[in-house]
């Protein structure tokens, strides 16, 4: 039988342990349009029980090899009531997933051949919102066919990876010791968004500087009511295996955190703010684009060219042209 490229069958497929059409659903996800809306609708209806984790710090931090050691602690251990991990390698840089990911392919090879383990490079393609929603409903649907945990690693440290990598249940940041890693995290907003620090390659000289660094940077960072949360700092050497036991129980400690402060609903409902926001300013770029584009701006435009519409007049009348939007779209298949 040839696989299906229907999404309500391969979603069906995807939650009976279906990982060809668990793939095929992502990839349909990243590349955006109509079956992708589909596809998020399925997983936003029947949604499951992963708790998410992302990865960020800088090129070369180690954020991949942190990721192969976890991988094998969640299956060795389990978390949150199972021992699949899965895995969403995310670069916002490659138009097309599979380039500079490849490498992080080879890393994680370990488990290769595990079908405990799920992972998959992502890019952004045609999503509409990009990336920052794109993974969201990535991780949605990873949860809905059933994982526990779904790991995220963004490469890089630019807006938009910060962005991902701060839009999953526990933030992890990693940097490395040195003089100025734990500045240039600050810099790029990383402390506001960093739930447990990692300082990685330990073996390294200048560990305790950094934790030194970091630990007088959330000095000065109020913290909100006794119940607030202050992120751990953890060393680990990802190459040996070294703190990683730490830093496994960091992540959990946290989760409990949450679940005992009850943030953790509190926060995922804030997200998901966001993300309908997201999606409401790419739609109206997007109609504005198409209004341009077909010519129905033209007599606007030139009124206003002609100075007989004053630019927010122009606007209006713009704005309320475009907003042409049917809200009883058909049904998902
Ligand atoms: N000495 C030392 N080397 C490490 C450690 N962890 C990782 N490395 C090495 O650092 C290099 C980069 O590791 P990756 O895991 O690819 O780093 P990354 O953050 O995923 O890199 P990008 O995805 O390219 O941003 C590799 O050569 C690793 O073997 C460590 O704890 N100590
Ligand atoms: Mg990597």
């Amino acid at each position: 039988m040839p696989p299906s490229s229907d999404p309500s069958q391969l979603f069906e497929a995807a939650r009976n342990g279906d990982r060809v059409a668990l793939a095929r659903l992502l990839s349909l996800v990243e590349r955006g349009g109509e079956p992708s809306r589909a596809v998020a609708g399925l997983a936003f209806k029947s949604p499951g029980n992963a708790y998410s984790v992302g990865i960020t710090g800088a090129p070369g931090a180690g954020k991949s090899t942190l990721t192969d050691r976890l991988i094998a602690q969640g299956r060795a251990l389990g978390f949150n009531g199972g021992k699949t991990m899965a895995v969403l390698a995310v670069d916002p840089s490659s138009p097309f997933s599979g380039g500079a990911i490849l490498g992080d392919r080879v890393r994680m090879q370990g488990h290769a051949l595990d079908d405990g383990v799920f992972i998959r490079s992502m890019a952004t393609r045609g999503h509409l919102g990009g990336l920052a929603v794109a993974v969201p409903d990535a991780v949605r649907v990873l949860s809905a066919a059933g994982m526990p945990m779904v790991l995220v690693e963004t490469v890089g440290v630019g807006q938009q990876e910060v962005e991902v990598a701060a839009a999953t249940d526990t933030t992890m940041v990693v940097v490395n010791p040195g003089w100025g890693d734990a500045i240039q995290a600050n810099k790029a907003g990383l402390l506001e968004i960093a739930d447990l620090f990692v300082i990685n390659k330990a073996d390294r000289p200048g560990a305790q500087q950094t934790r030194r660094d970091l630990e007088q940077m959330l000095d000065l960072t109020e913290l909100s009511g006794p119940g607030a949360w202050r992120a751990p700092i953890v060393d680990t050497v990802a190459s040996t295996g070294e703190g990683i036991d730490a830093l496994w129980a960091a992540i959990g400690r946290h989760r409990q955190h949450q679940i005992q402060q009850g943030t953790l609903e509190a926060q995922r409902r804030e997200r998901l703010e966001r993300e309908f926001r997201q999606i409401l300013v790419a739609r109206v770029v997007q109609e504005i684009d198409g209004a341009v584009a077909d010519g129905r701006f033209t007599e606007v435009h030139s009124a206003m060219v002609d100075g007989d519409l004053d630019p927010y007049q122009a606007a209006d009348r713009l704005l309320a042209g475009i907003m042409d939007v049917n809200p009883d779209p058909p049904a998902a298949p």
